[in-house]
């Protein structure tokens, strides 16, 4: 039997006898194991090991040294450390909402954690165009408490900046400086993905506006520079399983101290994502306008649940003398709640044109959908950016998108 005592890459057959050694109580003896890699992310290996006797199960997750997106990039395996001991510090902060870690492997730079049974991965299910109707009360409890219970506002200032120590993050805060905030404004690294029939619109509305590239300046070195709290640093809708009763999130490898406003607006995007997909593909009307309802409905309620769920917590846990002075929660929810728009329209430039795109746009097959899905996500993203302060509830959103979603099937009417 393998002693898994020096770092090697595995493969499924080597997952079973891993877990064995690793965790040898959790299967009973005799057990016939069977394991399957189930990972689609960009960076990592999954491996699902499941008893066919009992049917319980675990997920082994393993950090490569090379990324699965690009065998060029290569990544400091410490991520898995990074991720283990963020999910840890999460449950604690939000419990029930992540899964539990059961052991970090630092040789083999593995995390051994429950399986999610039941729920299925977010971005599958809202390309079934599944409903998801606990989803912004799920998700705005663990934005708020995770993000909120980890900053100054909280905590002793001396633990704080011990764990902003511990969570520095330099390979992967270089690839979203690289792919979010950089790259999509002028393709430097020639790595765009940009879809052939909008890249004229694309040089126009991103390569060329330069009141644009500022506003993303400053938002880049907010990013790099505010670390306001514990943030997940990837939370789109591959990072969560979910079902119609219950969320976890999970994937956090991103993770480092940084502005808050980041999670909030990679979800809000990644929801418009699947918003576009459903106008794009689904064929029956009463269908499209449930589920299109729904994308929108639940990103207001995030955005409304999240700031009053934000400023509770506050009330209740603020610790810090100064941060209790008449007006600051109301300036501090302001800065989240700009950063968010802001952030929001970051993920959705990027996804649509940069390396890293999301199946909710590429896997419409109609060409004049996916050019008008594309347009409608660039347009919104930069009113975000541009107009980000007065992005402050959920109905600011609603309307932003109307707004856009008018405008672009108007010229299309135009040039028809
Ligand atoms: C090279 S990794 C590309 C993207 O995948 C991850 O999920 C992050 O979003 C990253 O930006
Ligand atoms: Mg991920």
């Amino acid at each position: 039997m393998r002693e898994y005592e020096t770092y090697f890459l595995m493969k499924a057959e080597d997952v079973p006898g891993y877990v064995r050694k690793k965790l040898p109580d959790f299967f009973p003896a005799g057990a016939v194991l069977s394991a399957k890699e189930i990972g689609d992310g960009n960076l990592n290996y999954v491996f699902r090991v499941k008893d066919e006797g009992s049917g319980k199960s675990i997920i082994i997750k393993q950090a490569g040294e090379e990324t699965r997106i690009s065998k060029e990039m290569r990544l400091s395996t410490d991520r898995g450390r990074i991720e283990a001991k963020i999910l840890s510090i999460q449950s604690d902060l939000a419990p029930g909402l992540v899964p539990t870690v059961y052991s970090y492997d630092e040789v083999m730079c593995a995390i051994l954690m429950e399986d999610m049974v039941g729920h299925s991965m977010m971005r599958t299910g809202l390309l079934r165009h599944e409903t998801y109707p606990r989803f912004a009360e799920d998700i705005s409890t663990f934005m708020a408490r995770s993000l909120l219970l980890s900053t100054d506002v909280v905590l002793d200032h001396k633990k704080k900046k011990e764990l902003v120590r511990s969570f520095i993050n330099p390979d992967l805060c270089e690839i979203t400086e690289d792919l979010v905030y950089t790259e999509p404004y002028n393709d430097q690294k020639k790595r765009n993905n940009v879809y052939p029939p909008n890249a004229a619109f694309v040089r126009k509305e991103l390569y060329e506006d330069e009141a644009l590239h500022l506003e993303v300046a400053k938002l880049k070195f907010s990013f790099m520079n505010d670390a306001q709290a514990l943030i997940h640093g990837d939370l789109h809708s591959g990072s969560v399983f979910i079902n119609p009763e219950h969320t976890f999130v999970f994937d956090p490898e991103f993770a480092f101290y940084g502005p808050m406003g980041y999670d909030v607006g990679n979800i809000l995007a990644n929801l418009f994502f699947a918003r576009c997909n459903g106008f794009a593909t689904i064929e029956k009307e009463g269908e499209k306008e449930v589920f299109c309802n729904w994308t929108l409905s639940t990103m207001v309620s995030i955005v409304d649940q999240f700031t009053a769920k934000f400023k509770a917590l506050w009330k209740e846990r603020a610790r810090e003398p100064m941060a209790k002075v008449k007006g600051f929660l109301d300036y501090y929810m302001g800065r989240v709640l700009a950063d968010t728009a802001g952030v929001m329209g970051l993920e959705l430039i990027r996804r649509t044109v940069g390396m890293a795109n999301v199946k909710d746009l590429t896997a419409i097959a109609d060409e004049a959908k996916r050019t008008r899905a594309e347009r409608t996500c660039i347009l919104l993203a930069k009113d975000c950016i541009l107009h980000r302060e007065s992005f402050r509830k959920g109905a600011d959103y609603e309307a932003a998108i109307h707004r856009v979603e008018e405008k672009v099937q108007k010229k299309e009417l135009e040039e028809a």
